[in-house]
């Protein structure tokens, strides 16, 4: 009898495993027919002719879409939030930089969740200085080899290659995602910069939100979020915003000119910071794929169903309605970046990151022109997909870049030149 069954059982099982990467498209050809939402035409069908119509009505339906069906709604400042300086170094770097350490305890508890945010600034600034903000993946000590930054003691993504042993960093870990962050580039352009362990604001596992920020705000009774409430990257958005209030509390920085950027998942993660805290004057999307630049109804590469079967955690429960349902989607990407304008935006890509869908990221920029052009601002200023390696810079940048998903000296090259173009001017 187990005989007989086990064999079907296993047959099954590795058969829905099969199903799930067969299923991947990869041909133009077979990209389904869709039509996106309008961003200008509103839930009452009126036509948005207007920047007001877009602010007063337009802009705060969408949002209110993207977060009861997707990212979920998330909770305010909280009132305890306070700050801590850890340390400050006047001579880092070899005295090319300022280095401040500084811990945001989100309550009053000190054992309660907080975040610590590594700051790097120009030594030599005579004013203060615009700034890029971006969540990192492995720990702030990973970002640059100064031993000077406090090694991590947070829960870490196994992974013998970078030093993490026991889910834990160690003193190997020290640089290991240096490639991913010019420090010195960025501030001898004249910025700072300034990063998150994003595992500080919520550990990037599905534990059913025990750890991470959820449970602070959970009502008497409740376990978990709601159905429209934040998942993982809501919170870590919610961490970046938490951060910008501590930026508006230092002098040395000029919080009007603050870039928010991310990769992949934290590329999700800094639309949708830079969608709802207008703070944010220029946003930055790195190869965010799915859930991030690329449209949905393309559902070329990864699609609605793989990515909330993969990271269930991610978004709120209520975007699992649209697995294998993208045209009842009530948006699509474009319209998350439209809730950028019209300060500047810019999407990457890379050529071999087919799962991201370079030309769905491309697609989502291009379609969210009609909303920058309300303000008088022009937009992408292309029509058609530029060739590999030749930006394009409007007030929506683009390129696709050769090569794989990652974040490379050229792609922050060419954040360097949007926001010389866009901050450095202000
Ligand atoms: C992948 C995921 C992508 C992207 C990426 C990353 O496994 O499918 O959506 O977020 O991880 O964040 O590195």
């Amino acid at each position: 009898m187990a005989v007989r069954i086990a064999p079907a059982a296993l047959f099954l099982f590795a058969g829905a495993a099969w199903a799930q990467r067969h299923d991947v498209n990869y041909d133009e050809s077979k990209v389904p027919a869709y039509i996106l939402p309008d961003p200008l035409l509103t839930l009452d069908g009126e036509v948005v002719r207007d920047a007001e119509t877009w602010n007063n009505v337009r802009r705060p339906e969408i949002l209110r879409l993207f977060e009861s069906e997707m990212f979920g709604y998330s909770p305010g400042k909280p009132r305890d939030m306070h700050f801590e300086p850890q340390s400050i170094d006047r001579n880092a770097l070899g005295g090319s930089a300022i280095r401040k350490q500084v811990r945001v305890y989100f309550s009053r508890r000190k054992n309660g969740p907080k975040m610590d945010i590594l700051l790097y600034l120009p030594r030599n600034a005579t004013k203060p200085v615009p700034l890029f903000i971006g969540l990192n993946f492995q720990g702030n000590h990973a970002i640059h080899p100064d031993p000077g930054i406090t090694l991590s003691t947070a829960w870490m993504r196994p992974n013998p290659k970078t030093g993490v042993v026991n889910n834990r960093a160690t003193e190997q870990s020290r640089g290991a995602a240096h490639s991913r962050w010019p420090v010195d580039k960025i501030l001898a352009r004249g910025y700072g910069l300034a990063t998150i362990y994003y595992g500080d604001i919520d550990p990037d596992f599905d534990d059913g939100f025990q750890n991470g920020v959820q449970p602070m705000f959970y009502r008497p009774g409740q376990t978990k979020p709601g159905p429209d409430e934040w998942g993982s990257i809501g919170a870590w958005a919610w961490g970046l915003s938490r951060a910008f209030d501590y930026l508006e509390t230092d002098k040395d920085i000029d919080a009007r000119r603050v870039a928010v950027m991310g990769h992949s998942r934290l590329g999700k993660t800094a639309l949708w910071a830079g969608a709802v805290d207008t703070r944010f004057a220029l946003v930055i999307s790195n190869d965010s794929g799915c859930g991030g630049a690329a449209l949905s109804r393309r559902q070329f590469g990864e699609t609605v169903r793989i990515i909330n079967t993969s990271f269930p955690h991610w978004f709120a429960d209520n975007f699992n309605r649209y697995n294998g349902n993208e045209n009842g989607l009530p948006f699509d990407q474009h319209m998350l970046i439209a809730l950028i304008a019209p300060r500047p935006v810019y999407v990457a890509s890379a050529e071999e990151d087919r799962w991201a869908d370079p030309k769905g990221e491309f697609l989502s920029a291009r379609y969210a022109e009609p909303v920058y052009k309300l303000f008088g601002a022009s937009g992408l200023g292309v029509d058609e997909m530029p060739p590999v390696n030749h930006p394009v810079m409007d007030t929506i940048g683009y390129h696709i870049r050769s090569g794989k998903h990652d974040v490379t000296d050229y792609d922050w090259e060419q954040y360097l030149n949007f926001a010389d173009k866009h901050l450095m001017k202000k």
